[in-house]
């Protein structure tokens, strides 16, 4: 038996509160290899003395079939790739802990749940529709896959940063993903939706429209992972300790709120460095910025099952938290990042199937699918039904049944007997009762005929896609439009005219407004008459603070040391990271002999991959570093970020015209440069300089 599932026995039996929260990594541990420790070797475990030059006949003849260190070596290199992801192929993954708050405990009787446990945990996220090496800042849903690694096995939470998915029904999912892949004949476009075959879907399958104006909204372009909601989409059940069901959302709230990109800066990100919200989250995790978000949940009542203006089943809709609060209960840190890419992030195989006891299913049509789905796409991903053996698939507490055989099997399983019951071996391994942690499904009634239908219930399409218009700030629905335009514009004229024509049942200004973007003719007429909203569904609605955003200094020799340095332990103390950028990678020196490391020059970085510019400048500044900090600043300007000048900086600003605008803080404008430079930071962006 696994150490770990026997050390868990014992504490169980003794009745023992359990820390799990270091035993992924020490399970791990077993399989870490340092490979800068031993002479190279074959796979057999054979040490060659020599590596550069297969085995020929003579030092110009031909390689010889003997030569079974080059066999070996090309053989596994010509292996290396197995297919990518069908979905979700773009990921990137990271370790941390979750730990609970108690709050579920009435409603849910998992163990993890439980006040103060804390449970290790893997994230992996992810672009959906892009191949693996496809930029990380294209417009699209992103994955937000979480597996706890619980006592009682793994439970993975697949989720994603909208509420909503494209489709009703499971059967419809390889259609969607057809139509918004690259198109059949050609392979084009790459990671985005903006061509016809998507919009063709959109238009001829109007229960796409919600997630569609999600995707057109800034959500579909995060600032970061660490600034990203995620969203089960599904209502699951939770289910207690004396069985009692209860409907439930759950969500995970990031710390430092939900932020964008703006588009164009996203579209510079992705030619400037295609890695950057992998980057990003790796970083901040080398750094000790470690990531939190609160899981939280919104709880349904059984008997409200119908109470809502909508199917809780219809993964179309989500429940505003106007109406059902969300409740906090627990929180995940990640504080680890992995130590190899393929063998943690790429064979990680979520699903959304493994649960634990308290952890139910309802019948959302899209759900049922997904249960089928996951483990079926591993069997071709990893090569057989084995991947829980991965070390990164592995449960902490083990897994004992009667399963056996099949590719790459590790377990050695020394019984005699794989089959149930069994007298040689007295009937073990034995299934558990519910009271000893065996998982019972909830015994919901279920009647019906076999039909190949969808419930009246899910038939409405355009509600909540008002509503999340409703719900937007004036320059969210600015993106929108934009964003609509940008990808209808690329369709032909009939595309574009059913997809006004769709959007014309929602909302008219939306309709009209993107229309005449896009050369159709603007609907007179249409809209629904809905005038609610939900505040909790704006960005701007959630925390903003300057924690771990980057400040560009650009700066050069001949500085004010003191003004400097003062700047500098302010932006420190208020967790921004500065970045010093100059004109070459030699330090910078202040007048009274201050050194400052260049991070950066302007070759390196580009004003689309800070957060906010400082420009300090120096007194005799070349023709390039003025050349290239005017183009810095006009981009910052541009994607209404903040801007500080002290000194030879604020000359800049004056001639960009940009002073007198909101954001733009200068020691002439104010008494407290770093402190109204922070505040301005708190603010992320200034949408509307001119207001
Ligand atoms: Fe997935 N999805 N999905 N999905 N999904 C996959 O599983 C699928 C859906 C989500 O980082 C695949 O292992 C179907 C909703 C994430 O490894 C595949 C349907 C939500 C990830 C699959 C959906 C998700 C996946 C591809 C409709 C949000 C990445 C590789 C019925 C709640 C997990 C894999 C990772 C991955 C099927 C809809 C989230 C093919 C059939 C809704 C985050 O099995």
């Amino acid at each position: 038996m696994d150490k770990n599932r026997e050390q868990m026995d014992k504490q169980t039996s003794r009745g023992e509160q359990q820390d799990n929260s270091n035993k992924k990594q020490e399970q791990l541990d077993q399989f870490r290899i340092d490979d800068t420790k031993g002479d190279l070797t074959t796979n057999q475990g054979l040490k060659m003395s020599e590596d550069e030059f297969s085995l020929k006949a003579g030092e110009r003849g031909p390689t010889l079939m003997e030569d079974f260190h080059f066999r070996e070596k090309m053989t596994h290199f010509d292996h290396e790739r197995i297919p990518e992801r069908v979905v979700h192929a773009r990921g990137f993954g990271a370790h941390g802990v979750f730990e609970a708050y108690g709050t579920a405990e009435p409603y849910s009787k998992a163990k993890f749940l439980k006040k103060g446990k804390k449970t290790p945990v893997f994230v992996r996220f992810s672009t959906v529709q892009g191949f693996r090496g496809s930029n990380d800042t294209v417009r699209d849903t992103r994955g937000f896959a979480t597996k706890f690694y619980t006592e009682e096995g793994n439970y993975d939470f697949v989720a994603n940063n909208m509420p909503v998915f494209f489709i009703q029904d499971a059967i419809k999912f390889p259609d969607v993903v057809h139509a918004i892949k690259p198109e059949p004949r050609n392979e084009i476009p790459q990671a985005t939706a903006a061509h016809n075959t998507f919009w063709d879907f959109v238009a001829n399958n109007t229960e796409s429209a919600h997630h569609v104006i999600w995707n057109m909204s800034p959500r579909a372009l995060p600032r970061s992972y660490r600034m990203m909601e995620g969203f089960g989409v599904h209502t699951f059940r939770f289910v207690n300790d004396e069985g009692k069901g209860t409907f439930v959302k759950m969500f995970w709230k990031p710390k430092l709120g939900a932020h964008s990109l703006v588009f164009e800066e996203a579209q510079m990100i992705a030619g400037n460095d295609p890695d950057f919200n992998r980057k990003d989250l790796f970083e901040a995790i080398e750094g000790g910025n470690y990531p939190e978000w609160e899981l939280g949940v919104q709880l349904i009542p059984e008997e409200d099952e119908h109470k809502f203006d909508f199917d809780l089943l219809d993964p179309t809709k989500l429940v505003p938290e106007e109406d059902v609060p969300v409740t906090p209960i627990g929180k995940m840190t990640l504080n680890r990042n992995v130590d190899n890419h393929f063998a943690e992030t790429e064979q990680v195989a979520f699903h959304p199937g493994h649960v634990v006891p308290g952890i139910d299913f309802t019948n959302d049509p899209l759900l049922q699918g997904r249960l089928f789905s996951y483990t079926d796409t591993q069997l071709i991903r990893l090569g057989g039904p084995n991947f829980h053996e991965l070390p990164i698939n592995r449960p902490i507490n083990g897994f004992t049944n009667h399963q056996r055989d099949g590719y790459n099997r590790i377990a050695i399983n020394t019984s005699n007997t794989a089959y149930r019951h069994n007298s040689i071996n007295n009937n073990k391994p034995d299934v558990a009762s519910p009271e000893d942690g065996g998982y019972e499904h909830y015994q919901e009634k279920v009647e019906g005929r076999k039909v190949r239908a969808r419930s009246d219930s899910f038939k409405d399409h355009y509600t909540q896609v008002k509503l999340f218009w409703n719900s937007m700030s004036k320059r969210e629905k600015d993106h929108i439009v934009s964003a609509y335009s940008f990808e209808l514009g690329k369709c032909d004229m009939p595309i574009r005219e059913m997809n006004i024509k769709v959007l014309s049942n929602v909302d008219l200004e939306l309709a009209q407004r993107i229309a005449k973007n896009i050369g159709v003719t603007p609907p007179e007429s249409g809209g629904l008459d809905y005038d609610k909203s939900s505040p909790a569904l704006s960005q701007d609605n959630t925390p903003h603070m300057p924690d771990t955003l980057k400040v560009g200094v650009l700066i050069d020799d001949g500085f004010n040391d003191e003004e400097v340095q003062r700047h500098l332990e302010a932006f420190a103390s208020a967790n921004l990271q500065s970045v010093i950028v100059s004109e070459d990678q030699n330090p910078v020196k202040g007048a009274n002999g201050t050194e400052l490391e260049v991070e950066h020059t302007f070759d390196t970085t580009d004003a689309v991959l800070l957060d906010a510019l400082y420009v300090v400048g120096g007194p005799d500044l070349s023709k390039d570093f003025v050349k290239e900090t005017v183009k810095f600043l006009q981009k910052a300007f541009d994607h209404f970020k903040p801007i500080g000048a002290t000194q030879a900086g604020i000359p800049f600003l004056r001639e960009g015209n940009m002073l007198d605008h909101e954001g733009v803080i200068t020691t002439e404008n104010t008494n407290d440069f770093s402190t109204d430079f922070i505040e301005a930071m708190t603010k992320h962006r200034f949408w509307y300089r001119e207001v």
